[in-house]
């Protein structure tokens, strides 16, 4: 199979990570979610983790350098990857043009990328729902909630229109059973 680099996209709660699984197993890619990663680094107690921890419990984002440098290390650490799926990242203009810069020097760029559509409504439901059943503290509260989709539709949508300008932007409806939305984004691929 060719190789594939693919940017997972949408607002907390669209189902990035949810998705991310069945196209990792798909495609045999890489899995890379800064949120992820972010979290070990909290669950690890190190120095970056405990700096993430108070900035994500607000809502807001984790400084560029630190997202970018945490991506640049997995990249580089897997020379041989089929590709990778990004999820969650890039979430801000710089740290797109940083993801390209990195992609260019290894002659792998981004092939597509898919944004996931969900209205706040549904997103604030998802992540409130997964907020009484997980241990993540950033899904417990509405106001928290409510700040992080502002902060995508401040900071992150616009790279809609950044991928747009590449060609690379394709657009799924994210409302619908975990399956149907694991179709649509497959067709995408594939087509
Ligand atoms: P992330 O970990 O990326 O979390 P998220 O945006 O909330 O989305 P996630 O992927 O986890 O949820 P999903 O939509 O799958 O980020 C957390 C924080 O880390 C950020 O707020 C920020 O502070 C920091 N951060 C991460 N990356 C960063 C970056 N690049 N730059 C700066 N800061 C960064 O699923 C949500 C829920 O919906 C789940 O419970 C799921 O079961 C449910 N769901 C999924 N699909 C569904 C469907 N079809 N129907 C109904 N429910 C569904």
């Amino acid at each position: 199979m060719s190789k594939r680099n693919i940017v997972l996209f949408g607002p907390p709660g669209a189902g990035k990570g949810t998705q991310s699984a069945f196209l990792v197993k798909r495609y045999g890619l890489v899995h890379l979610s800064t949120g992820d990663l972010l979290r070990a680094e909290i669950q690890a107690e190190t120095p970056l983790g405990l700096q993430a921890q108070e900035v994500m419990s607000s809502g807001e984002l984790v400084p560029d350098e630190v997202v970018v440098g945490m991506i640049k290390n997995r990249i580089d650490a897997s020379p041989e990857a089929q590709g990778f799926i990004f999820d969650g990242f890039p979430r801000t203009l710089a740290q797109a043009e940083a993801l390209d810069n990195m992609l260019q020097k290894i002659g792998k760029p981004i092939s597509v990328m898919l944004s996931l559509e969900v209205e706040e409504q549904e997103l604030v439901k998802r992540l409130l729902n997964r907020g009484a059943t997980s241990g993540r503290t950033d899904d417990r509260s509405e106001e928290v909630v409510r700040k992080r989709i502002a902060e995508y539709r401040a900071k992150t949508e616009p790279l809609k229109s950044y991928y747009e300008g590449q060609g690379k932007l394709r657009k799924i409806d994210g409302v619908g059973t975990i399956e149907d939305i694991t179709r649509r984004l497959t067709k995408a691929i594939d087509g």
